[in-house]
């Protein structure tokens, strides 16, 4: 109301705006609200302009949402599931011909290509047309993974926001997420009493299909998390990560015996699909083929592969097990496809179109989908990697997708060459061997990669860690590996490194989870009222607080100050939120309720003696100031 009220004002009408508009219509007082959030935000925007951009920002385009036909009626897999009960509907799709295809562009696509910077905003820009495009597909991957966390850390938004508003524009789409079994989106096992929250929060507010894997392939690490997904009704979806090369005649550990004992273990276990997790790209065409037909054989629910494109051969794998009999294949819409990201779903489709396999998706469809991440993706452009094509090489060092840029950035910000590069991926191989030959997943991937670089960093090898690395103390997360915190490998820890990196910590030999203490909630709740409105807020909205500060307290901590400064700025458009506006730029800022703010960025002035400048806005044509600290 404040706002139509300012609009409405005789003052305002009369087209003198000044700025002391306010100060002069006391009537208007009472809406100080909307105001305190447009002051917020405009705050926001002026810290950007001066600690980020510095006056020069570069021009981005406004968004342009995709065009879909809004008056067709919609029917999508998502009702044949509510209708059918998450057995009877999977069951269904192990009868069909057509390749049932998962668009990963929202969670995986990102998280691969852009570090998972990709906001809400852009993320929900395409959930109308996805609903409509996705009529025939099986879901679409829009949460878990590392989006909980970058989502609070990085873009100070909420993930449970971001899943309400998906569920509400997707209403016949099943929504995907990528639990990490007990690390569900963390980095580390959480005590059961959190994963079990969580995923009973994450049914409620919208995920329908759950994709559960533990970064070791350690089942006993997976039936808590298994079993209370299930008690949600929603879909259960037990993975497998692939590792090594079934193909090879060198390999001894992750044979095609190794997948079908694991496969049938799951399903076992309940679970409604099984998921082939090729994290690094790893599973060559004809070894999909052979993996995807020995476990059709053995198992009575269907088969989802999931791959990643960094080798160049994503796409054949992904035909070669439609071949072999996949049932449901992960795919990225083309304009946020291959390299680490997923293979491109435009050309597999296209590839399909009139064969027995046909994923009754529509390519023009695809393509609008396309062109709208391709507009989206530009605004993203410093947060991806520097990786221009495919790498073959990963069939060598199996380092996956995400990863792979992460470490490239990381060797490069120390100063590493190519050569150096080179020297830290052969680490990398002989890391996870010193490792016991692991499975290469968050969280386990991260281990290998901190000891890579720390090995690169301390001019050590496979052959002299154990004397020469003897007194030197670990990365956390190699101490955390080897102390049992991720979990028991298959085959056991290498138990002359393992002495060594842990020094007087004993290792676990159970299940993290069954030993850790049970997140205290009544703490959690006393902490979250003495630094928000805990106490005024609805259960729901107390929940979500509550488990979000129980998996990432100093994350959620930080959050919940950048609200208190800033309020909500996901509704920004992204290339105002971190870029700010250049010098004349205005944008269009929905502060909700129906409240239109347009925000112009007149003029930045010299910094005071106490570092601060002034900057000069016009918020709705009203003059307003603003005084940001300086603090480069
Ligand atoms: C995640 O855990 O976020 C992954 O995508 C693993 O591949
Ligand atoms: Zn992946």
């Amino acid at each position: 109301p404040f706002l139509i009220n300012v609009l409405n004002h005789e003052v305002f009408k009369s087209g003198k705006c000044y700025t002391t508009f306010i100060e002069d219509t006391p009537e208007l007082f009472n809406l100080e609200m909307s105001q305190d959030r447009a002051t917020k935000n405009v705050e926001f925007i002026g810290n950007r302009i001066v600690n980020t951009n510095d006056g020069k920002k570069p021009h981005y385009d406004n968004r342009v949402l995709p065009i879909y036909d809004a008056s067709k009626p919609i029917s999508g897999a998502r009702d044949e599931f509510l209708k059918l009960g998450a057995e009877a509907f999977t069951q269904k799709i192990l009868k069909e011909d057509k390749l049932y295809v998962t668009d990963t562009t929202m969670r995986d696509a990102q998280q691969s290509l852009m570090a998972t910077r990709m906001r809400s905003k852009d993320l929900c820009g395409a959930a109308y047309a996805t609903n409509a495009f996705m009529q025939n597909a099986f879901s679409v991957e829009a949460w878990g993974g590392a989006t909980f966390d970058t989502a609070y850390r990085f873009l100070k938004e909420s993930p449970w926001k971001r899943l309400d508003l998906l569920r509400e524009r997707m209403p016949n789409t099943l929504i995907q997420m990528l639990l990490r079994a007990s690390n569900a989106v963390g980095y580390s096992n959480y005590p059961d009493n959190v994963v079990q929250e969580f995923i009973k929060l994450a049914a409620n507010h919208g995920i329908d299909v759950f994709r559960i894997f533990d970064s070791l392939n350690w089942v006993e690490n997976m039936k808590m998390p298994i079993e209370e997904a299930l008690k949600t009704g929603k879909i259960v979806e037990g993975t497998i990560c692939y590792t090594g090369d079934i193909t090879s005649p060198d390999e001894t550990k992750y044979t095609l015996d190794y997948y079908v004992k694991k496969a049938v273990e799951l399903e076992s276990l309940g679970c409604h699909t099984l998921a082939i997790k090729d994290m690094a790209g790893l599973l060559k065409p004809y070894a999909a083929k052979e993996l995807i037909g020995a476990l059709k054989k053995e198992l009575h629910i269907p088969l989802h592969l999931h791959t990643h494109d960094s080798t160049g051969a994503g796409v054949a794998t992904v035909l070669s097990a439609a071949e072999a009999g996949v049932d449901i294949a992960d795919l990225a819409i083309e304009s946020m496809s291959t390299l680490t990201s997923q293979p491109s779903m435009n050309a597999v489709v296209e590839a399909l179109k009139g064969t027995k396999r046909d994923t009754g998706l529509n390519f023009d469809d695809l393509s609008e989908l396309s062109r709208y991440y391709g507009r989206v993706r530009k605004v993203y452009q410093s947060f991806e990697a520097d990786i221009n094509s495919p790498n073959a090489d990963i069939y060598k060092y199996e380092i996956p997708g995400g990863q792979y840029s992460n470490l490239s950035a990381q060797a490069k910000s120390m100063g590493a060459t190519e050569k150096d590069f080179e020297k830290i991926k052969a680490l990398y191989k002989d890391a996870n061997e010193l490792l016991g030959n692991i499975v290469k997943v968050t969280p386990t991937s991260k281990a290998v990669g901190d000891l890579a670089i720390f090995m690169y960093n301390n001019n050590l090898t496979k052959e002299n860690i154990l004397t020469d690395g003897a007194a030197l103390a670990y990365p956390d997360s190699v101490v955390s590996y080897f102390q049992g915190m991720m979990g028991q490998p298959d085959g056991g820890f290498p138990k002359d490194l393992q002495k060594i990196v842990l020094k007087d910590i004993k290792p676990l030999t159970e299940r993290p989870g069954k030993l850790l203490p049970p997140a205290d909630f009544d703490a959690i709740r006393k902490h979250l009222a003495s630094i928000s409105i805990f106490d005024e807020l609805d259960r729901s909205s107390q929940e979500i607080m509550e488990i979000s500060y129980a998996l990432y307290p100093k994350v959620y901590d930080e959050y919940q100050e950048h609200y208190q400064a800033y309020n909500d700025v996901s509704r920004l458009e992204s290339h105002v939120y971190f870029f700010g506006l250049a010098k004349g730029e205005e944008t269009t800022l929905n502060i909700g309720d129906g409240k239109l703010l347009i925000i112009k960025f007149i003029e930045m002035g010299d910094p005071d003696d106490e570092g601060y400048r002034t900057l000069e806005f016009e918020v709705n044509g009203c003059m307003r100031q603003v005084r940001i600290l300086d603090e480069k």
